[in-house]
């Protein structure tokens, strides 16, 4: 299996409810390696672009004005098969299949507060999207991934 990237972004509404350490825990736990980080508070234009496939749907203008209501923490992972491991730490984007634990449950589909992306593709297009050069650094090693 490769080694993949994937952008995770905690949302406003998990900014607010204090999930940043957990989320930031959780995928360290499972030894994947922080390429970026930062609190941002995301212009509309960016939010466009990164929910652009998203466009068409009727609830996009409430996506945008959610994403952009509040600081965001925007987070690149790397490890072997992430993108995937990533999507099942977060849960499913349907508040009644989410499991226990994960960024669904009680919320509404369109308030969770965790993104991942959700192909190592989408990963490389959103990492390019979210950070500049300086607040992405990939090139060092974790000791303990040997
Ligand atoms: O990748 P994921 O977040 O699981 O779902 P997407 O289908 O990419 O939708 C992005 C975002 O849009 C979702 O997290 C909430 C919102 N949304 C919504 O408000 N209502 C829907 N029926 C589907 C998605
Ligand atoms: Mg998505």
């Amino acid at each position: 299996r490769e080694v993949e990237e994937t952008y995770i972004m905690v949302k406003p509404d998990g900014v607010q409810r204090g999930l940043v350490g957990e989320i930031i825990s959780r995928f360290e736990k499972k030894g994947f390696k922080l390429t970026g980080l930062k609190l941002f508070q995301c212009p509309k234009e960016l939010a466009e672009e990164h929910y652009k496939d998203l466009k068409s749907r009727p609830f996009f203008p409430k996506l945008i004005n959610y994403i952009t209501s509040g600081p965001v923490v925007c987070m690149a992972w790397e490890g072997v098969g992430v993108v995937a491991s990533a999507r099942k730490l977060i849960g499913s984007t349907d508040p009644l299949q989410a499991e226990p634990g994960t960024r669904r449950v009680s919320v509404q589909t369109g308030r969770n507060v965790v993104h991942g992306s959700d192909s190592p593709e989408n990963g490389k297009r959103e990492i390019g999207l979210w950070f500049k050069e300086g607040d992405y650094v990939s090139g060092y090693q974790l000791k303990h991934l040997g």
